[in-house]
């Protein structure tokens, strides 16, 4: 069945005025573009950001917006599908790149979204959540969940970049984001407390098994584990498999945060990897190496730290550029929202 529906002006003009005047609306004129048959419309474009092209302007930002004014000093990637006003990487993903210069200080705050950071480059830069100073080195995921309090700091000599994953447009479409100014905070964990209790995801504090779940145990997932664990993943996995491995919460063994999904992605020498479709949206960020991405048959070569942006259903595949080095990727995705939201599906 595949009727064709009526029209709004086949309907008497002062009737569908006296609607509209009513705030009221029929729904036939519009239902096809609510529910389009067999796959989602989609403003989101396969788009590609290289970060030799955003570092100058980053750099830039720095001379121009003193800390004070700023709070947060970022460049945020804006999908060129969507107006820039929405700053959205997809329809659920803000990504930003965030610059901190030595000394510099961001003030102390929380709010609803969630907020996540991967280092992209620089020493000495870290973040205060929940009273735990997590340093900050290239490749570490540092974990802001909603509702708690972050501040960062630089105690280094040279600029610190970090790549910033919100979930602020699913937040935001609720219309539920707000924050919350706080004085600074005390460091009142000690020292890579949670790191030293959490980080060995097959062994957890005893008292964990009666205690009650921690939402939140690990706050900061060291990129130098995760780059082992994918060599060593990548030993004993066929070749015909990714080595592919998600952050999680080491207490669950699901996903380390409600809304969107972190996972590092191995691509080794020579690789050419078809990535399952699905119905999730995901922004990948090269860590290491280059290679190029085929998203829906856009061709999009990614050098070191550029950050790419894919739109639900797409068909994605990576292809590391080097035949004698390993690629890796961080990937952010919007799978945990689907799967609570019971739609989430995995094509062929
Ligand atoms: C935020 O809190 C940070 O804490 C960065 O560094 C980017 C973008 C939108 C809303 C809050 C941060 C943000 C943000």
């Amino acid at each position: 069945m595949n009727a064709v529906l009526g029209r709004a002006d086949e309907l008497p003009q002062d009737y569908y005025e006296g609607l509209r005047q009513r705030h009221l609306m029929p729904l036939w004129p519009s239902l096809r573009a609510a529910l389009p048959h067999g796959k989602p419309a989609r403003r989101t474009q396969p788009a590609l950001w290289r970060y030799a092209d955003v570092r100058p302007e980053l750099m830039r930002a720095g001379e121009l917006a003193p800390i004070e004014k700023a709070e947060r000093r970022v460049l945020v990637l804006c999908n060129p599908g969507m107006s820039l006003e929405e700053l959205k990487a997809t329809p659920s993903i803000y990504i930003g790149l965030q610059l901190i210069l030595p000394g510099e200080t961001a003030p102390n705050h929380l709010h609803t979204a969630m907020a996540v950071r991967f280092v992209i480059e620089g020493r000495g830069g870290y973040t205060i959540v929940r009273g735990e100073k997590l340093p900050m080195e290239k490749g570490d995921l540092i974990l802001t969940p909603p509702g708690l309090w972050h501040q960062h700091g630089h105690d280094g000599s040279e600029p610190v970049v970090w790549l910033d994953a919100l979930d602020l447009p699913i937040v935001q479409g609720m219309e539920a984001s707000y924050s919350i100014e706080g004085v600074p905070q005390e460091v009142s964990v000690q020292n890579q407390e949670t790191l030293a209790r959490f980080r060995r995801g097959g062994v957890l504090p005893y008292a964990h098994l009666d205690g009650p779940r921690e939402d939140f145990p690990m706050l900061r997932f060291p990129w130098a584990d995760v780059r082992a664990a994918l060599l060593e993943l990548a030993g004993v996995t066929p070749a015909q498999e990714p080595v592919h491995l998600a952050y999680v919460n080491p207490m669950t063994g699901r996903e380390c945060m409600p809304t969107l999904g972190f996972s590092a992605l191995m691509l080794r020498p020579g690789e050419s990897r078809r990535l399952r479709r699905r119905s999730a949206s995901a922004v990948f960020h090269a860590v290491e190496g280059q290679g190029s991405a085929a998203v829906d048959g856009n061709f999009l070569h990614f050098e070191v730290a550029d950050t790419l942006a894919c739109p639900t259903h797409a068909q994605v595949t990576l292809t590391n550029g080097s035949s004698k080095e390993p690629a890796f990727l961080f990937m952010v995705d919007d799978a945990p929202t689907q799967r609570k939201l019971g739609f989430f599906q995995q094509f062929d």
